[in-house]
């Protein structure tokens, strides 16, 4: 953890490194000076934090218009990894980090380690994708930083990851959420659950529900779940980590400022309010980022955190702003329909909307959902009726819900996507 004191000696920190990211970011970048000439501002201009307000917004598009090398504001000499992410729609977001980039992240990422309670003695058993994708050696490179044992076996391979967890007696799992859920489902149905010696499962990635925590909690009989965030643009994984006392994750604000804007006025948020992440890199140097816009929707949690921690703390990324969709007017979040499934104990966490439009040129939702491991197939009628009720009245829209058997719906290893819009 860093040796930070107080808040004026994180804010003295956060100008410093704005002042830095402005002026290499300037002076390294043509599309940076570009965009900052056109905003009318230089980076003499920066004179206080507040000054952060001045500066124009970077998002998603400019990476791709940049392609390949966006934001690139360092030497192609200086460069000594690439990473992408995989992106469902254009071209791949393609980042350059210079060996102190990569440094800095794995520090970044020890503390993530250290945040969950971790210590050397602990075996981390890695089953996040590898690749040009940050994830894999994300964890690996944190691990080796922090000082405990990595165990890369990587996505997928349940046989694999049984095995190496009761032989090796791994004592932490890393995944994203739907491997968590996976491994849970498979290590409850091999009965392994007194074999392995896991404390702790850290997974992100992705959205989760209370309900997948719970299920993943109880079949792997682990002590503490933790929610780590973190995005290609900002490094990857391990931009923040939830705490020993679950009251949110702290972001490591001395390396990035965390900034909450309403996304429709693009003006700040007030505090404790829900809005989209605009982040600002304080030390990056292949790939600086200034007030990106990453679309991720949450809020601050003002006040001191019952763990100690002086870090700020964001909440849990409640889903992105372009998963909203709408359906007769109405602006709906996948997180709303998770939080709804959560409420209701014979449903399982697993869920799909299906969006359509009728014959008669109206829009309609069905939501498919898992019926709960050993729950009755007779009750059924009523279980969708009730929930049919509680969404018409929490979404204020209604839609048709259908009760699916347990474990009939995909299991993967990487994200899931459970809405299908087919309008
Ligand atoms: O998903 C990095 C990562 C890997 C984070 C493994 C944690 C664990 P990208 O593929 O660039 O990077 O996707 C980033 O995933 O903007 C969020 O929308 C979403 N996301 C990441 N972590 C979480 C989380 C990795 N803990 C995008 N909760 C982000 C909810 C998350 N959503």
């Amino acid at each position: 953890m860093p040796e930070i004191k107080s808040g004026e000696e994180l804010r003295q920190l956060q100008f410093d490194g704005l002042k830095w990211t402005v002026k290499h970011a300037f002076e390294g970048s043509s599309f940076y000076q570009k965009k900052l000439k056109e905003a009318g501002v230089h980076p003499q201009d920066i004179g206080c934090l507040e000054d952060i307000y001045k500066l124009p917004f970077t998002t998603a598009e400019d990476l791709r218009e940049g392609y390949p090398f966006p934001l690139l504001s360092v030497p192609l000499e200086k460069v000594v990894r690439i990473h992408a992410s995989s992106g469902t729609t254009g071209k791949r977001k393609i980042l350059c980090y210079t060996e102190k980039d990569i440094r800095d992240w794995s520090d970044m990422f020890a503390r993530c380690y250290e945040m969950a309670g971790l210590s050397q003695a602990d075996r981390v058993q890695i089953a996040v994708g590898y690749g040009l994708w940050t994830a894999g050696v994300g964890f690996q490179l944190g691990c080796e930083r922090f000082g405990a044992t990595a165990v890369p076996v990587g996505p997928g391979n349940l046989d694999m990851h049984c095995e190496i967890m009761v032989d090796l007696q791994t004592t932490v799992f890393c995944c994203t959420a739907s491997m968590g859920l996976l491994m849970a489902e498979e290590v409850k149905r091999r009965g392994l659950k007194d074999k392995i010696s896991l404390r702790k499962v850290i997974f992100g990635a992705e959205r989760h529900s209370e309900a997948m925590r719970r299920n993943i909690e109880r079949n792997l009989g682990v002590e503490d779940i933790f929610d780590i965030p973190g995005l290609t643009e900002l490094y990857g994984p391990g931009t923040g980590m939830e705490c020993l006392a679950h009251e949110g994750i702290h972001y490591w604000a001395d390396y990035y400022i965390l900034e909450i804007i309403n996304p429709h006025t693009l003006q700040p948020s007030l505090p404790g309010e829900v809005g989209e992440m605009v982040v600002t890199t304080l030390r990056k140097e292949a790939s600086p980022l200034i007030r990106y816009r990453t679309r991720d929707l949450t809020r601050l949690i003002p006040g001191k955190c019952s763990c100690g921690n002086i870090l700020p703390r964001h909440d849990k990324i409640l889903g992105r702003s372009d998963d909203m969709f709408i359906l007769r007017g109405v602006n709906i979040y996948p997180g709303q329909i998770d939080h709804i499934l959560s409420q209701v104990p014979q449903v399982g966490s697993e869920f799909q909307v299906l969006l359509e439009r009728g014959w008669d040129g109206k829009d309609h939702m069905t939501i498919r959902v898992e019926r709960a491991e050993g729950a009755d197939p007779k009750r059924d009628k009523a279980l969708a009726a009730h929930l049919e009720h509680l969404i018409s009245h929490q979404l204020l829209v209604s839609g048709k819900v259908e009760i699916v058997d347990f474990q009939s719906l995909p299991r993967t290893e990487r994200k899931t996507k459970r809405v299908f819009d087919n309008r």
